[in-house]
């Protein structure tokens, strides 16, 4: 104190926001039963704020012709953020505004989770925190698992076997896309190479009808699956809960849920044992937040999709965390890419802890 009351740090404005798309390599291509994604179609967000400090985060767009709208979409809105101060929930509330009539699913979405994103970055960076550790919690280990694609078990038995020699003692592949024949004899392959004591997760990327899922999720029960993710078409969550109350092995989604307001339809439809958030999608921080508690009111276990970096300070304040989704999207173009230590990972600051690789950036530019 020094006789003016406690001091206080002047608050940051945005001055500028800037964005960049990238085609970033990946680590291990991502395949699935309805396409696959050879690399990584990235939108890197910068914002500069009155003080100097830089607010970062990417976005995933999926494909590559998102790329251009969103990087214009994101220059757009650097209108109405101009001489604003960061202070996501008030911008928040402003781009609730701003897209009322249009919503906010798609492209908007990703924009406003990303902004969100670098905003929360920015304000941890000024207070040289983790943003795990401004929103109250610790840099702790949070488990995570291995996120494989659709793998041919035994042409990549090495690398599960790489994933259990590098601690993960849990691993996700992606099937369907072919008979149910097909599906039992990966999963009975994988099983074989993981061993009993390795939580084993499939998903099945929206490609099955109701019925399908029913049948193949009763045969594949023998296998011990931890979960079956998006059997179903994602915004069908009286699909996902029929398939709930018929299937033997828990059901998995969340990753396609687009703000708290979905995963509040979605809870209250019983379309799942689990929630995982993806937080493009679910609102950036700000919409994890809120997702988090309404999984926690209903005892929810919450795992990430995808963002690693990110994901790994949210579900260190998310009250029934359960696992972090190990799928590597942005690595190629990090300064420091996360690391996986015994299965686990850990938050690391400042703020979110993305910095760029720029000559990476510049090499993978479009
Ligand atoms: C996924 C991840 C990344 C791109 C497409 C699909 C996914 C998952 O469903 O759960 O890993
Ligand atoms: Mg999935």
């Amino acid at each position: 104190m020094n006789g003016r009351g406690p001091a206080t740090k002047p608050t940051l404005i945005i001055k500028d926001v800037k964005a960049r798309a990238v085609m970033a390599p990946l680590t291990r291509p991502i395949t699935t039963s309805v396409g696959a994604i050879p690399s990584a179609p990235l939108v890197l967000i910068d914002v500069l704020t009155d003080q100097g400090l830089v607010g970062r985060s990417y976005i995933f767009g999926y494909s590559p012709v998102t790329l251009r709208p969103l990087v214009e979409l994101i220059a757009n809105l650097a209108e109405i953020l101009r001489g604003k101060s960061v202070s996501p929930v008030e911008r928040m509330r402003d781009f609730e505004g701003a897209f009322r009539l249009l919503g906010r699913q798609g492209l908007v979405g990703m924009a406003i989770s990303g902004l969100d994103m670098a905003f929360w970055d920015v304000l941890g960076r000024a207070l040289g925190l983790s943003v795990a550790r401004m929103l109250g919690g610790e840099d702790r280990a949070i488990p995570a698992y291995d996120s494989f694609g659709v793998i041919n078990p035994k042409q990549d038995a090495k690398d599960l076997e790489s994933a259990l020699r590098q601690g993960f003692n849990a691993v996700k592949v992606k099937i369907g896309g072919g008979e149910l024949r097909r599906d039992l004899e990966t999963v009975a392959e994988i099983r074989k190479i993981v061993g009993d004591e390795t939580a084993l997760m499939v998903d099945y990327n929206q490609s099955l009808t109701v019925p399908e899922a029913v049948r193949r999720t009763n045969r594949l029960a023998a296998y011990d699956l931890l979960w079956v993710e998006e059997p179903v078409p994602a915004e069908d969550l009286a699909g996902h809960a029929a398939v709930r109350a018929a299937s033997p092995v828990a059901v998995q989604t969340g990753e396609n849920w687009w703000f708290p307001e979905d995963a509040a339809r979605a809870i209250a439809a019983g379309a799942s044992d689990f929630a995982m958030l993806d937080i493009m999608k679910i609102g950036g921080v700000t919409g994890w937040l809120r997702a988090a508690g309404q999984a926690a009111g209903a005892s929810l276990p919450v795992s990430s999709h995808i963002f690693v970096e990110a994901s790994a300070h949210l579900l260190a304040v998310t009250p029934t965390a359960h696992f972090l989704e190990h799928l590597d999207i942005g690595s190629t173009i990090l300064a420091e890419p996360l690391k996986i230590e015994a299965g686990t990972a850990r938050p690391r600051g400042p703020g979110l802890g993305l910095d760029w690789n720029e000559a990476a950036v510049s090499r993978y530019a479009i």
